[in-house]
């Protein structure tokens, strides 16, 4: 787990995204499609944006963004507490949009990116180390479930 200076590290960042969280989970999603096309093709409504101007115009897009980072907060504000949380999660993306953990880790990797970018000062090496640290147990506990949802992804 995380020690509570390494927690105090990621809720710190992490309210410093919140009051942009649309502008982040936009940036991620749109990344995300980028540097691994086929994520993008998981999504039927997203089939038609076909270039990044479409992409950059879609609400549609930054409303999954936000959707994404709103549940992906959620969880990180429980300090791995988060068995209520990431159950339904894992179960959806188990049975129903069937994403693979490496999927997990192209978005969590991008996640830390954007962060970096648009924080330069407020997310230093301490900070990005302890929210890889919370993410890997975010992903870890994702895959368990998984497998309890059946999928081997
Ligand atoms: C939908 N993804 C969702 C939903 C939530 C998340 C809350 C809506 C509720 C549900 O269907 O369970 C949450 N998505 C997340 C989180 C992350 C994320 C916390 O990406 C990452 C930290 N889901 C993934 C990845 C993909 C993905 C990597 O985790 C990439 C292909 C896809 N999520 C995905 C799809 C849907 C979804 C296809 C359904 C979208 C829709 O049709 O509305």
């Amino acid at each position: 787990g995380l020690s509570d200076d390494e927690w105090n590290h990621v809720l710190g960042i992490w309210a410093k995204v919140e009051p942009d969280l649309s502008a982040h989970g936009q940036e991620v999603i749109i990344r995300l499609f980028q540097l691994h096309p086929e994520t993008q093709e998981r999504f039927a409504k997203f089939k038609t944006l076909t270039t990044i101007d479409a992409l950059k115009s879609s609400e549609e897009v930054k409303k999954h963004g936000t959707t994404v980072l709103t549940a992906l907060g959620r969880i990180l504000k429980q300090k791995n507490n988060h068995e209520q949380e990431l159950k339904p999660l894992a179960e959806s993306h188990a049975t129903k949009h069937k994403i693979p953990v490496n999927y997990l880790e192209f978005i969590c990797e991008i996640i830390v990116k954007v962060i970096a970018e648009k924080h330069p000062s407020d997310f230093g090496a301490d900070s990005q180390a302890a929210m890889k640290k919370a993410l890997e147990l975010f992903r870890n506990d994702m895959a368990s479930k998984y497998k309890e949802f059946g999928f081997h992804g």
